[in-house]
């Protein structure tokens, strides 16, 4: 069982996405736990305020230590966390081997920025890394919470249904997916490749591999020169 807990200051974003969809089953099947709490429930402020103005002035609000160093400590005095993730756009890219990464680490605490980010302290002191979802900025870190978390969860044992397919995913072996076709075998004159109606499993097995690295070249080519690092 892997536990996730997330610190939100919008947690309700993420509520009805974790009750839904391959996430809700790896729950039930008692694989993950997602919790997801709201901040202000550590801010000791009057007004439950998790921001202020940043020191030397400029546009924007900046996430408090203060609650923050509150929500981790008391998470983390009831069990411990492989990795406290802050979610920024300035961190390490997810990718698919640093899914697999942490899905290797047991339970995981993700915070999500708002505002303008934390205040720097938070990511000198309280966390053990930073993770963007890509290059482009988003307005607060529970969307990449999402992300990450689903990429994780259904790398576990048992998440999915075929024990098989998150091995053959697209980028689990460094090369894109080649292409699926289901019935019917031939739609408005648009046909399936035969070789996949041969029945000739070496063949096929061939063909895909084939059609994975072609597919790759064509979309994907940093991923073939990542194979010769
Ligand atoms: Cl993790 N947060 C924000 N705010 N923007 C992002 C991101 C994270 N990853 C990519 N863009």
């Amino acid at each position: 069982m892997v536990r996730i807990d997330i610190l939100s200051a919008v947690p309700k974003l993420l509520d009805s996405w974790f009750n839904e969809s391959i996430l809700q089953r790896a729950q039930k099947k008692g694989l993950a736990q997602v919790h997801v709490h709201d901040l202000r429930a550590w801010s000791t402020d009057k007004h439950r305020r998790l921001d202020d103005y940043p020191f030397g002035g400029g546009a924007g609000m900046v996430m408090t230590v203060e609650p923050i160093h509150r929500a981790l400590e008391s998470l983390m005095s009831e069990r411990t966390y492989g990795e406290v993730i802050y979610l920024c756009p300035d961190g390490q890219m997810l990718d698919q081997p640093l899914a697999n990464e942490l899905s290797l680490k047991g339970d995981l605490i993700l915070l999500c920025g708002h505002y303008k980010g934390v205040d720097e302290r938070v990511r000198q002191h309280l966390i053990t890394r930073e993770v963007s979802i890509g290059d482009y900025v988003l307005s607060g870190g529970e969307l990449a919470a999402a992300v990450l978390s689903d990429a994780v969860i259904r790398l576990l044992p048992g998440v999915l249904g075929d024990e098989s397919s998150a091995l053959s995913d697209s980028y689990q072996d460094g090369l894109v997916a080649p292409p699926d076709y289901t019935r019917p075998a031939v739609y408005n004159g648009w046909k399936v490749p035969d070789v996949l109606l041969s029945g000739h499993q070496a063949q096929i097995d061939a063909w895909r591999q084939e059609q994975a690295v072609e597919r790759t070249r064509q979309r994907r080519p940093g991923l073939l020169e990542d194979q010769d690092r």
